[in-house]
C-alpha cells in the first residue's frame, strides 16, 4: 500500500518543499467561510459565494476523498525583507518616484502552471506505485478547495492572525497546492497556533483590511484592490494603494516568522525582475510590450486595462509631479497602440493621477514647481 511517507518523498523530488496529509473531514476552520461571505467581505469575488457549497468539503470537489494532500512550495527570491513604505509613498530619490511593487508570489513563473504540472506528475508516479486504483483530483488555487484549512490539517502549520498559513520553518512566502484521493492514507498532526499575543500583522495593514485576527475584509485589501477589483478603484483607497501595483505582502513581510526568509533556488520562480520597474516607463509601453512584462506570470490574469489603472494610481502616488506629461503618453503615443488605456477605468485613473500631481506641483515652491 502507498504510505504517505513515500508520497512526501516524491513530492520533495518533484519540487515541493512540504507535503503532508489532511483527513477528509468537518474540519472545524471550514465553517468559517460561509460566514465571512455573510459579511461582505468577497466584495465582487463573485466565483467565491458560486462555489461556497464544494468549498465547504473537499468531498463535495472529489466525492469518495479519503486523504488530502498537500504541498508547500517556497517562492520567495529576496534576501532582504523590504517592508512598503508609509503610505502615500514618499518620492526617495528622482530615479525611484513610481517604482512599482509586485508581490512576491508574481514573480516569478505562473505558479498555477508550474504546480499543476508538477502535481500531474505525482499523480501519475502514485497511479504506478499504488497496488489498488484509486480517485484523485488535483487543486491549485482556483479550484474549489480552502487549501489553508487543509494545509494546516496535513501538518504543513498554522493559519496565522493575517490568515496565511505560516511553517515554522520556512515562513509563509509559500504557495499551496495538493491533491484530492480517494486512497486512506495516514493523516499528519495538525500544525499549532504560534502567533502568541503578536499583532504586527494587523497593526501594520494600511488599510484596516485585518479587522480582527484571523477575520479579513477582502474588499479593503491592496492585493484584492489591485488584482480582482474591476472598473474604478473607490476614490478613498486610491492613495492607500502607494506604489503597490500588483499584490501586497506587508502583512507577510512584517512577520516574525519571514523575518530571516528562506530564498529558493527553484529557478521557476526567478525570472525577469518585476518588482521595482518603473511605473512610467511601463505606461508608455504599447499593449503588446507592457503584455511582455507580464507574460508568463500570474500577473497576466489582470486585464492589460486593470494593470493601466494600477499603473496611472502609481504615478498618481508618486508625489512627483514631473511624472505627470507621460500620462498623456500611453503607448509612447503612438495612435491605437495602447487601447487599454482608452477604458473607463483608466482614464478615470488618469484624470485622478493628474490632478493630484497638479496639487502637487501648486503646493511646491515656485523654483521647484514645473
Ligand atoms: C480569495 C483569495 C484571496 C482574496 C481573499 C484573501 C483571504 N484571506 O481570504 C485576496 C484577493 C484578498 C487574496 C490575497 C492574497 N492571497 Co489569496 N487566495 C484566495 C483563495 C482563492 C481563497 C481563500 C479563501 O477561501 N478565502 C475565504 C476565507 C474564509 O478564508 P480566509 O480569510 O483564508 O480564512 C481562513 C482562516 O483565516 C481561518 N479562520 C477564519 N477565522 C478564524 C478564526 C480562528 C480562531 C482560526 C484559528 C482560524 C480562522 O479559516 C478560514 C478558512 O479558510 C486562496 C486559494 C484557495 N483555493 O484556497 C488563495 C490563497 C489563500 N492566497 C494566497 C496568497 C499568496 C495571497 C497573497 C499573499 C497574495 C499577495 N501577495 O497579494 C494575499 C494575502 C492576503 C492575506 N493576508 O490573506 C495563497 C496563500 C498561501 C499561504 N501561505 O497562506 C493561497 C492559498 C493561494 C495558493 N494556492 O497558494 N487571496
Ligand atoms: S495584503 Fe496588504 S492590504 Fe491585504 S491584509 Fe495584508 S497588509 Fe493589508
Ligand atoms: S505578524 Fe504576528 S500575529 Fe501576524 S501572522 Fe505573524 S506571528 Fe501571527
Amino acid at each position: 500500500m502507498l504510505t504517505t511517507a513515500a508520497v512526501r518523498i516524491k513530492a520533495q523530488e518533484l519540487g515541493f518543499d512540504l507535503c503532508g496529509v489532511a483527513p477528509a473531514a468537518a474540519l472545524p476552520e471550514l465553517q468559517y467561510l460561509s460566514e465571512w461571505l455573510a459579511h461582505g467581505y468577497a466584495g465582487e469575488m463573485s466565483y467565491l459565494h458560486k462555489s461556497a457549497e464544494t468549498r465547504s468539503d473537499i468531498r463535495k470537489f472529489l466525492p469518495g476523498t479519503r486523504s488530502v494532500i498537500v504541498t508547500g512550495t517556497l517562492y520567495n527570491t529576496e534576501a532582504a525583507v523590504v517592508t512598503g513604505p508609509p503610505l502615500p509613498v514618499e518620492p526617495r530619490s528622482e530615479l525611484d518616484a513610481g517604482a512599482i511593487r509586485v508581490a512576491r508570489y508574481a514573480r516569478g513563473h505562473d505558479y498555477h502552471v508550474v504546480l499543476a504540472d508538477r502535481l500531474a506528475a505525482l499523480a501519475e508516479w502514485m497511479q504506478a506505485a499504488s497496488p489498488e486504483p484509486f480517485e484523485h483530483a488535483i487543486f491549485v488555487d482556483k479550484h474549489h478547495v480552502q487549501e489553508r484549512v487543509y494545509a494546516r490539517h496535513a501538518g504543513l502549520g498554522w493559519i496565522g492572525k493575517n490568515s496565511c498559513l505560516i511553517n515554522p520553518e520556512l515562513g509563509s512566502y509559500l504557495f499551496l497546492a495538493g491533491l484530492a484521493t480517494s486512497l486512506p492514507l495516514e493523516a499528519d498532526a495538525p500544525g499549532f497556533d504560534r502567533c502568541g499575543s503578536c499583532t504586527l500583522c494587523i497593526d501594520a495593514c494600511p488599510t484596516g483590511a485585518l479587522v480582527d485576527a484571523h477575520e479579513l475584509d477582502a474588499t479593503k485589501c491592496i492585493s484584492y484592490l489591485t488584482i480582482e477589483k474591476r472598473g474604478p478603484l473607490p476614490e478613498e483607497q486610491r492613495t492607500q494603494i502607494g506604489n503597490h501595483a500588483y499584490g501586497c505582502d506587508i502583512c507577510q513581510d512584517v512577520c516574525p516568522w519571514n523575518l530571516a526568509p528562506l530564498v529558493t533556488a527553484d529557478p521557476a520562480w526567478s525570472a525577469t525582475p518585476r518588482d521595482g520597474a518603473s511605473a512610467a516607463e511601463l505606461w508608455q509601453r504599447t499593449d503588446r510590450d507592457l503584455h511582455e512584462f507580464v507574460k508568463g506570470s500570474a500577473m497576466t490574469h489582470l486585464p492589460l486595462a486593470g494593470l493601466r489603472r494600477n499603473l496611472a494610481t502609481v504615478i498618481g502616488n508618486s508625489g512627483d509631479s514631473r511624472l505627470a506629461p507621460v500620462l498623456e503618453r500611453p503607448g509612447g503615443g503612438v495612435k491605437n497602440a495602447a487601447p487599454s488605456a482608452a477604458t473607463p477605468a483608466v482614464t478615470d485613473a488618469v484624470a485622478w493621477a493628474r490632478e493630484r500631481l497638479q496639487a502637487v506641483a501648486a503646493a511646491a515652491p515656485p523654483d521647484e514647481a514645473v
